[in-house]
């Protein structure tokens, strides 16, 4: 069709609600830039939702689940060069490379506008160029924040509806002069006159590129997940560091619950962030072995912690939904996750079965005789590739989980009484240890870590770091990240929570668990809240000292029930000083590249760590 400049302006203005006219004339700008076809201010409605997902399935690009077993449920395939965030394409744009630090990839924001640019000119020929308004948190809630995506892929629409509160309230916000990030998101597939659509268009060429200074993303070539939902990792997470960090707040790669003693009715919200595949989702969900604790769910993978007016750090999940990974959830693993999962969910790259449902490795006990792949082709259990790809993704509403907190809905979130770190490590970190102050916690955070196996690539043992779990997702650099934590706990003073780090995954010599983990894992969460308790009704402390922290005494880990032998318990303390003393040299070397941006506090953390193990 080709639109002039003046055509676009006429049809971005043509169906826009009441915004502010720098709303309007960001999106005009952009429109003209990428020259689609149509404009369409979506409003996160039910309407919308049945027109798209019916557009879709003509399309061809969802096929519509079987109703009766999972009614309002749609699976898309990606093609198998867009399967996931892509890192190495990921660039912190901000003026001065040492404010991305040595751990982010860095451009100058200025080239890299103009590089974009040339890709984002024309892009959208031939497509709709959709318009969303969405909150994360709570609209108008006191740790809230508001952006738009214009977006040319409607799977990233409908996506965007279950992940972010996707309402117009958002343009009322921004008129009464709330911030707002803006973002930009091409799949990079325009469409020439009269040529047909592909199933998941998008582009071999991939740009994720954050505007830190500006609050701007520009996402180019890619429709899937992280690299799409732009509400979640780009704004939540490597935006909103940098948001925190100006505003005196906190965005986390961490899952959000809380839980009530059942004897004392006492309630307690806890903050735990694991690096990807470490065991958010199932934590988000657990169900207890040992009574006397109710676990409800608020978030599984970031949360913002922001000072209350009482001097605590409250928290939200700001986002809506979960996009979680398919690939090991099941009946047996997180009943939760799977009775969630009932209806109104998207899937991504999961199998079909022959009945219309969808399965994944890891969902049921018995595979099924015949399926399609997640590439759409035949697949039987003889088939030597897996059915999903292992990262399929569902992608559905909070709201449906059973386990909910209501206080998911609270406006100005939950008090924070606990923040755990943990990774994945087969060696020296025990099941379970607090932190002895805040700074020797920020120096445990910054230095998390997880152990790479026979099965991966490189030198078993060899540790991959990944401070905060954030090492993908910090939008500045990250030893002013450290410092950032350092302030914050300075400002909360005695108001701030317990930090604590806990491993799941240590093994024996033999590579097996010494912990059963999952709803056992309860158990620690037990003991961290005891002790929480402990110190802040004055009665008498938990645990007792190591040199890497305070780890529980004998007898105070609940483990009634539960077969752990004896000898497993011990290694699952054991500090062994001199394999500590080694880790202390790497710590030495990764603190290193940070240079004089490193706070001098974690340098006296690690000295002291060194003097401690060594005095052992
Ligand atoms: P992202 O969504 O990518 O951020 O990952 P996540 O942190 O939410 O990880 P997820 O909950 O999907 O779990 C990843 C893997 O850890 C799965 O294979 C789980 O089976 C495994 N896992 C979770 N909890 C435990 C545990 O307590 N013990 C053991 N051994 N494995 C666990
Ligand atoms: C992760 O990789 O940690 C995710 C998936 O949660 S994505 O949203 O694609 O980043
Ligand atoms: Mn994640």
């Amino acid at each position: 069709m080709g639109n002039t400049i003046e055509n676009i302006a006429t049809l971005v203005a043509a169906e826009a609600p009441a915004v502010r006219e720098d709303v309007l004339s960001w999106v005009t700008e952009f429109a003209e830039l990428l020259q689609p076809d149509a404009v369409r201010w979506c409003d996160g409605s039910e309407e919308e939702w049945q027109e798209l997902t019916a557009e879709m399935v003509a399309a061809g690009s969802l096929i519509p689940l079987n109703k009766d077993i999972r009614p309002n449920s749609f699976l898309a395939r990606s093609t198998p060069d867009d399967v996931a965030r892509v890192e190495d394409r990921t660039f912190i744009c901000s003026n001065e490379a040492i404010d991305a630090g040595p751990t982010n990839n860095w451009r100058d924001p200025q080239e890299m506008k103009a590089t974009l640019r040339e890709k984002f000119a024309g892009a959208m020929r031939g497509r709709t160029l959709y318009v969303i308004p969405f909150s994360m948190g709570p609209v108008g809630g006191a740790i809230s924040q508001v952006g738009l995506q214009l977006t040319d892929s409607p799977y990233a629409v409908l996506n965007m509806r279950i992940m972010a509160r996707v309402t117009p309230e958002v343009y009322t916000q921004i008129s009464n002069g709330a911030d707002w990030v803006r973002t930009v998101h091409s799949v990079g597939a325009p469409l020439a006159e009269g040529e047909e659509d592909v199933v998941w268009p998008c582009n071999p060429d991939k740009y994720i590129v954050h505007f830190p200074e500006t609050l701007e993303v520009w996402s180019y070539g890619s429709g899937y997940g992280g690299n799409a939902l732009l509400s979640k990792k780009c704004f939540a997470l490597r935006l909103a560091s940098v948001m925190g960090r100006r505003d005196n707040w906190l965005a986390e790669h961490m899952l959000l619950i809380k839980l009530t003693n059942t004897d004392t009715g006492r309630v307690f919200h806890l903050a735990a962030a694991f690096p990807s595949a470490c065991g958010k989702t199932n934590l988000a969900m657990l169900r207890p072995t040992i009574p006397g604790w109710e676990v409800e769910t608020l978030g599984d993978d970031i949360t913002w912690l922001r000072p209350g007016k009482d001097g605590r750090l409250y928290a939200i999940n700001p986002e809506a939904g979960f996009f979680g990974v398919a690939p090991g959830t099941g009946e047996s693993t997180n009943p939760t996750a799977m009775s969630t999962l009932w209806g109104n969910t998207i899937y991504t790259n999961v199998a079909l079965t022959d009945e219309g449902d969808v399965w994944w490795e890891g969902k049921t006990d018995s595979v099924p005789d015949h399926l399609i792949d997640w590439q759409g082709n035949d697949w039987t259990p003889d088939s030597d590739r897996p059915a999903a790809h292992p990262n399929s993704r569902f992608t559905v509403p909070i709201t449906q989980t059973p386990t909910l907190a209501e206080e998911w809905f609270a406006a100005d979130g939950v008090p924070i009484d606990a923040i755990l770190f943990g990774g994945r490590r087969a060696t020296n970190v025990p099941l379970v240890a607090k932190a002895r102050d805040w700074q020797h916690g920020v120096f445990i955070g910054a230095t998390i870590s997880s152990e790479k196996t026979a099965a991966q690539e490189g030198t078993v043992g060899e540790l991959r770091r990944d401070p905060f779990a954030m090492l993908p997702f910090c939008g500045y650099n990250m030893a002013d990240y450290w410092g950032h934590w350092l302030n914050m706990g300075e400002k909360l003073g005695d108001k701030a929570p317990q930090l604590f780090q806990v491993n799941w995954f240590r093994k024996d010599q033999d590579g097996r668990f010494l912990w059963p983990g999952f709803g056992e894992n309860s158990r620690v969460i037990d003991w961290i809240l005891r002790a929480v308790d402990a110190d802040n009704n004055g009665s008498e402390k938990l645990g007792e000292p190591s040199p890497i922290g305070v780890l529980p005494a004998d007898g105070e880990l609940n483990l009634d029930g539960v077969d752990v032998p004896a000898e497993d318990l011990a290694s699952l303390f054991d500090v062994d000083a001199e394999s500590w003393l080694a880790e202390c040299d790497l710590t030495e070397q990764f603190f290193a590249q940070f240079g004089e941006r490193l706070p001098a506090q974690l340098s006296a953390e690690l000295e002291a760590l060194r003097e401690r193990l060594r005095a052992a």
